[in-house]
């Protein structure tokens, strides 16, 4: 039982029908870190935010419990750093790694599966239990266990929002990178049906020729979608074009820096461009009104900056979105 709050309320987790699962790891960073603090930063600016919501009403009415920040997780999760910090500047400078090196890249990469493990644990009860399971990352590598979780058990479409196509096979080494996040979930024994990429503008030709020749994946590049729109598109009409490649049961993938860095100063790897968030909250709604069902969602690479709650402030708005898109599509 957790005695946290979220959205400056506390709704124990028998009488909540969402319970978000925080996850404060970022290990794999690899430019800025500051992803780990992410669940304590949008818990904090999230108590300021007005309960009532334009399009959703008050989705805090149907009970929002978020689960103790995991402190194992948490000291794990600095130590390792360190030791990635490590071979990371060793991938930078092109210096072979040294046996030790090598050990400690095992070290990390068990431990990433271990955090995939603990999230499918917690996912799998709260569903067991007939409540939505949300993830609060961390980097984008904490939502895996969550999406193999789902892979499991049904058939679903995901809309990815990210500045990155995150289509790697693995980054500096590292198999559960936040960099490969959906190279992994595409490989799973039951992958998604579809995958959806929305504001992807920082990728390399690899990841370029997967998006283009992967039957299941369609990317919707930030520039792409920008000129349509200098053009004299709508971003209505994009909306439900972007909708319409959904299936009919979706999950959403939200990595902040899919937003314009204005939006998230403070996220690891910031890339010009990017939805406002006007831009991803019209997204989201036009989603909901549409006549599929959100499954669940992750929101990750939130990450506090010298702007003081800025970062958690925006991260909080969107997660508030999330949920309440995802309450409406589930009427
Ligand atoms: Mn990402």
């Amino acid at each position: 039982m957790s005695n946290s709050t979220i959205f400056g309320t506390w709704c124990s987790y028998e009488d909540s029908n969402i319970i978000i699962i925080p996850v404060p790891w970022d290990v794999t960073a690899s430019y800025g870190s500051g992803a780990s603090l992410g669940p304590q930063h949008i818990i904090h600016a999230s108590s300021q935010l007005d309960f009532f919501d334009l399009t959703y009403g008050v989705p805090l009415d149907s009970g929002i419990h978020i689960l103790e920040i995991p402190q194992q997780i948490m000291q794990r999760n600095n130590f390792l750093r360190q030791c990635a910090k490590k071979i990371q500047e060793k991938y930078e400078d092109d210096i072979p790694l040294s046996p030790e090196d090598i050990e400690s890249l095992h070290t990390i990469n068990q431990a990433c599966c271990n955090v995939h493990n603990w999230v499918e644990k917690q996912a799998e009860r709260i569903l067991f239990d007939d409540k939505i399971p949300v993830l609060l990352g961390g980097d984008h590598s904490t939502p895996f266990g969550l999406i193999r979780t789902w892979s499991n058990r049904e058939d679903f479409g995901i809309l990815h929002i990210d500045a990155h196509a995150d289509l790697r096979d693995s980054y500096q080494g590292f198999h559960s990178s936040h960099a490969s996040i959906m190279h992994n979930v595409m490989n799973l024994p039951t992958p998604p049906q579809k995958l959806v990429q929305v504001g992807i503008r920082d990728l390399c030709i690899e990841e370029y020729d997967i998006s283009k020749s992967h039957p299941s994946i369609h990317t919707y590049f930030d520039p792409h979608l920008k000129d349509r729109m200098f053009k004299g598109e709508t971003w209505e009409r994009l909306c439900k074009e972007i909708c319409e490649q959904l299936p009919e049961k979706v999950y959403i993938s939200f990595d902040i820096d899919g937003l314009s860095p204005l939006f998230c100063p403070g996220t690891g790897t910031p890339v010009p461009g990017g939805l406002s968030f006007d831009q991803a909250r019209f997204l989201i709604k036009t989603l909901a009104q549409s006549d599929r069902t959100i499954i669940g969602f992750d929101v990750s690479e939130v990450a506090p900056s010298p702007q003081g709650e800025w970062d958690g402030n925006v991260g909080a708005r969107v997660l508030y979105q999330l949920i309440g898109g995802m309450l409406y599509s589930q009427k």
